[in-house]
């Protein structure tokens, strides 16, 4: 009876195209999976453990914390700590990066995450997940500085997610292509389910949340208001809309069929001081870096995301990404700035 490929036995395989690679790498993916498959456990028996609803504190973006967000988080860091693969953590739940305990061993490895993204919808049953990126640690630093973590995404080692939705699945980029992995829970492995992923050029989806379109930018409210024309109009063809509220389950679409995500910064954002809702370093970084290996594009409207040098940690920006095609349309219209 076949077994199938693990998500430990892939590492191990691709790990030998990595000059130096020492197992640390394995063993870091290996500690990302065992959270994600505790997260699992736990978004899948939501009220039965009592992890949904609120608490009474705020994160550091000034947003209520589900119960959830908090967990996953220490699960992260639970997960991690102790087994040297990291020598710090940053994540959406901290305001400041995560120093491991005096005695625990460093690694050579610097972890970004959004533990929960999407939790908003925790309450109501929908797809979440967890977003991560891996940086490499500066040598010999026991604690690396926020400083550390400010890195353009051009230089992630890794970048993946793990969506909780009808299937559990880990999606991960090494930098040589995009991998899906599927949770079997009854064995607890995560196997390889898809290879070599390629999301379609040409689309008829967009995602966006139309309830701002009152705010949008000229070049954005012209992008939309085209695919809304659909055959009628400029791009003689009819489009379909989606807005999941979660970005994991958005990226997993596009790379599963195709189409463009949009979350633009906007007139009420900048009202609030803000450059964006997406946080460049835990959300559009690893999902960039995903989606451009999978031959999509990802964009701040203006640039490559990839390219961004940060400023900091919780930095937020605009982002535009999916199918390469629509995604170079709308850079058109945002570096042309026409209506
Ligand atoms: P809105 C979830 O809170 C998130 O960060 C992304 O996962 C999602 O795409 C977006 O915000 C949803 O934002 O404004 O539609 O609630």
């Amino acid at each position: 009876m076949r077994i199938g490929t693990t998500l430990t036995n892939y590492i191990i395989q691709n790990q030998r195209h990595i000059d130096g690679a020492t197992g640390e790498f394995t063993g870091l993916l290996n500690d990302i999976a065992v959270a994600c498959k505790k997260i699992a456990d736990l978004v899948n028996k939501g009220a039965l453990v009592n992890v949904l609803g609120a608490t009474d504190s705020q994160n550091v973006q000034g947003e209520t914390q589900k119960k959830l967000d908090v967990i996953s988080n220490e699960l992260m860091i639970e997960a991690l700590r102790h087994n040297g693969h990291i020598a710090a953590l940053a994540s959406e739940e901290m305001d400041s990066v995560y120093h491991l305990p005096a005695n625990a061993p460093r690694g050579k490895y610097l972890l970004l995450c959004d533990p929960l993204d999407g939790s908003s919808n925790i309450d109501i049953n929908v797809s979440v997940g967890t977003i991560f990126s891996i940086l490499k640690a500066p040598e010999g630093v026991a604690n690396p500085t926020e400083q550390d973590f400010l890195r353009p995404g051009t230089e992630q080692v890794a970048a993946g997610y793990c969506l909780y939705g009808p299937s559990t699945m880990l999606v991960l980029t090494t930098g040589n292509g995009v991998s899906m992995f599927t949770l079997d829970r009854d064995f607890g492995e995560f196997l390889l389910t898809e290879n070599n992923v390629t999301i379609p050029a040409e689309t008829k989806e967009f995602a966006i949340n139309t309830s701002y379109q009152r705010f949008w930018d000229a070049p954005v409210r012209r992008y939309i208001d085209e695919c809304l024309q659909g055959a009628d109009g400029p791009r003689k063809k009819n489009f379909n809309m989606r807005w999941v509220a979660s970005m994991v389950a958005e990226v997993h679409r596009i790379l599963t069929r195709g189409g463009i995500f949009l979350y633009p910064c906007n007139s009420q954002l900048r009202a609030a001081g803000k450059t964006g809702k997406l946080r460049l370093m835990y959300e559009a970084n690893p999902m960039a870096f995903i989606v451009e290996q999978a031959a999509g594009g990802a964009i701040d409207g203006q640039q490559r995301i990839l390219d961004i040098a940060p400023d900091e940690i919780h930095q937020r920006i605009p982002v535009i990404l999916g199918s390469r095609s629509e995604v170079e349309l709308v850079q058109d219209y945002c570096r042309s700035g026409k209506a």
